[in-house]
């Protein structure tokens, strides 16, 4: 429910309507520090792209574009589907952070444990839509993932790896995929923005035996803690 629900805020937000085309291209990729404050009414009283009744909803706190002091916007946190009041989500561990700066890459090592008979293990990227205006989702930046090693090893016949498959696994075995990101220049923003992905892992049987979620957290470089100011301004007001 807690997911559905943020869903639909997501669409709400991205659908809603905008001051002028014109000063959307000059404002949307600045820093939230750097936007015109012209937000702040009764509806959003902190300018943050949540209206004071969503913030309510979720907790949050309608005065402060951060709740919980963690670094986190709370509009980035509801449309990603975490607790703005919590300074534990997102967990640091699930957070893969990539730098915008020529030929960056940053990778994450999936570790799933499952139970075989000899089926196969077949894993897939996945990049979860949010409301970033410009239309970009992880998989823009998404680079390739591979299969690459087991524990025990002997419990797999084959690790093909550039194909994300572990072939004729047998009893218990933890699976390691590896994903990468690569920075792209044309992605350019100059503000820190949070993109969900999932990696679905399925058994040849067409089961669906994991999805973790992890989060794509790109930044500008020479960003080593990301403050509020410096997030990429989500949509304009009015608020959702
Ligand atoms: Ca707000
Ligand atoms: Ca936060």
């Amino acid at each position: 429910m807690r997911e559905l629900s943020a869903v639909l805020l997501a669409a709400a937000l991205v659908g809603c309507p905008r001051s002028s085309p014109a000063a959307d291209a000059s404002a949307r990729d600045a820093p939230a520090a750097d936007r015109p404050h012209e937000a702040g009414g009764a509806d959003d009283a902190d300018a943050d792209g949540l209206c004071d009744e969503t913030e309510r909803r979720y907790g949050s706190d309608p005065t402060s574009v951060d709740t919980d002091g963690d670094g986190f916007p709370d509009y980035y946190e509801v449309v990603a589907v975490l607790d703005p009041t919590a300074p534990s989500e997102p967990p640091r561990q699930d957070v893969v952070v990539l730098t915008e700066s020529g030929g960056s890459r940053a990778s994450v090592h999936l570790d799933i444990t499952v139970r075989g008979a000899g089926e196969d293990f077949q894993g897939a990227f996945e990049s979860v839509w949010v409301p970033d205006v410009a239309g970009t989702t992880a998989a823009e930046f998404f680079e390739d993932a591979d299969a690459i090693d087991a524990y025990p090893r002997e419990n797999v016949a084959i690790i093909e790896g550039e194909i994300e498959r572990f072939r004729g696994v047998v009893g218990r075995t933890r699976l390691w995929f590896e994903l990468t990101f690569l920075w792209r220049d044309a992605l350019e923003r100059r503000c820190v923005r949070l993109y969900p992905f999932h990696y679905t892992v399925k058994r040849n049987d067409g089961v669906l035996v994991a999805r973790p979620r992890r989060l794509l957290l790109v930044v500008p470089a020479g960003t080593s803690r990301p403050q509020p100011a410096s997030w990429c301004a989500p949509p304009e007001a009015p608020c959702r």
